[in-house]
């Protein structure tokens, strides 16, 4: 059954196409640095959001027309995994995400639930066999259940504890089934409300003895995934342990994970942070611990995770520079992990976003590509920090002086001169490079 029917396959048209179901900028063969794009940006669909969400919020019911609505339990289940795999074809999708209860549902007993995602991953795997389509990352759903109320590896309750293990261990079991490029966690619960309640040393110690039992099993099943952290400030706990990149990375060296773990950066999460996507991207890279993305964007006049699909160009380009500057992302990729909009609510809706999403990135990469061959940004700061390369900077660097020959020699300087940061020039730069390439892709 074709669950998408009236959707043919989704090309590459270029950016004079009116077809809406086409891609404007997107070409995946196309070569950007002796690389395919496809292999470059290694898009991702999200199950959560494309599949299994109903467009319900705090406020009102469900919204989304979708041709399984009809269906209940593992039928839905099923009729899911079918629709997915016809998307993902259809939008020549090369990876997937999901949590456990996304693709099969939660029953009574643990046993029960097992037995489920049992089935439901079999399906997946006779699915994967004829599709180009494979796993980026599966990870275990440890938030919407009430057991987790107050935490998952950070609960209280070592009941909780022990659960969560079980359902990390089944996660892990699925990720080398399936051929998963990585497994995540996201501690959405992992975190505390009031201090006046919480051990918070018990619950750090307690979420890295879990890790670590996490990286023994995987080594003892011989699953060789990436393990990835997603660091988000709040929501839905008030103050979650993984806050942000740098206070994930100094959780990491504390409890000796480091080797073990990257980071996968949600754009929306480092906005809660208080930071800017290219910021996390940054704190990672230069770490070595920058792994795999969430793809969305925040709304800035809501405080809130809103988990748009990206369009900011501007945003792309700037997350597309700290990606190519990595050397791309190795076994990561570029998850949507984004959602249309409750008013968006047709089936149709779901290949506009995504094509939005793919196209946004296209073109971030071009442009980022474009400043790195020219060296725009990096010429101006080796510029902005030469000092460093010669006479006292140099001897700084080299740690060849000390705080009694610094001081001898800032007694002797004439008045310090600066240069200027030229911010808005960079800035009007990094424009001018964005609308040429538009302009050449479009000519
Ligand atoms: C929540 C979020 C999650 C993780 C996976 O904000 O981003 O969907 O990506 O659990
Ligand atoms: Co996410």
């Amino acid at each position: 059954m074709a669950y998408f029917e009236n959707i043919n396959q989704i090309k590459f048209e270029g950016p004079t196409s009116n077809n809406p179901f086409s891609f404007k900028y997107y070409n995946p063969e196309e070569q950007v640095n002796g690389q395919s794009m496809q292999d470059l940006l290694r898009f991702s669909v999200a199950y959560w959001h494309t599949f299994t969400a109903d467009g319900s919020d705090p406020f009102g019911a469900g919204t989304m027309q979708r041709s399984w609505n009809h269906l209940n339990g593992m039928d839905l289940a099923k009729a899911r995994v079918e629709a997915s795999f016809e998307f993902f074809e259809k939008l020549n999708a090369p990876y997937f995400c999901f949590h456990d209860v996304d693709v099969a549902p939660e029953a009574d007993t643990l046993s029960e639930t097992n037995k489920n995602l049992d089935i439901i991953v079999d399906l997946i795997k006779e699915n994967l066999k004829s599709s180009k389509t494979k796993l980026l990352w599966n990870t275990a759903n440890m938030f919407t259940h009430p057991r987790y109320v107050h935490g998952a590896a950070t609960s209280n309750n070592a009941d909780v504890f022990a659960y969560a293990a079980a359902k990390v261990k089944k996660g892990l079991e699925v990720a080398k089934e399936l051929g998963s490029e990585n497994y995540v966690f996201w501690g959405g619960r992992e975190g505390y409300e009031t201090l006046l309640n919480t051990n918070m040393k018990l619950e750090q110690d307690n979420l890295a003895r879990f890790f670590h039992m996490a990286v023994d099993y995987a080594k003892e099943i011989g699953y060789d995934g990436q393990f990835l952290i997603e660091p988000k400030p709040k929501e839905p706990t008030k103050h979650q342990y993984d806050f942000d990149v740098a206070t994930g990375l100094a959780f990491l060296q504390k409890y000796n994970l480091q080797d073990y773990f990257k980071f996968n950066i949600e754009a929306n999460h480092a906005t809660l942070a208080g930071h800017t996507f290219e910021h996390e991207l940054r704190v990672a890279r230069i770490n070595g611990m920058l792994g795999s993305v969430d793809a969305n964007q925040g709304d800035t006049l809501l405080g809130w995770d809103t988990d748009e699909f990206p369009t900011d160009l501007y945003s792309t380009t700037l997350a597309m520079y700290e990606i190519l500057k990595n050397g791309g992302l190795g076994k990561g990729g570029l998850n949507f992990d984004a959602k249309v909009r409750r008013g968006s609510f047709e089936a149709d809706d779901l290949f506009h976003s995504h094509i939005a999403g793919m196209d946004a990135f296209a073109i971030g990469l071009k442009v980022a590509n474009r400043l790195l061959e020219d060296k725009v940004l990096e010429d101006f700061i080796d510029n902005r920090y030469a000092s460093f390369t010669k006479g006292i900077g140099l001897e700084i660097i080299e740690g060849k002086t000390d705080f009694k020959k610094l001081e001898e020699y800032a007694l002797g300087l004439a008045p310090i001169k600066n240069q200027s940061g030229r911010q808005e020039r960079l800035k009007a730069i990094v424009n001018q490079y964005l609308i040429e390439t538009l302009t050449k892709v479009t000519v």
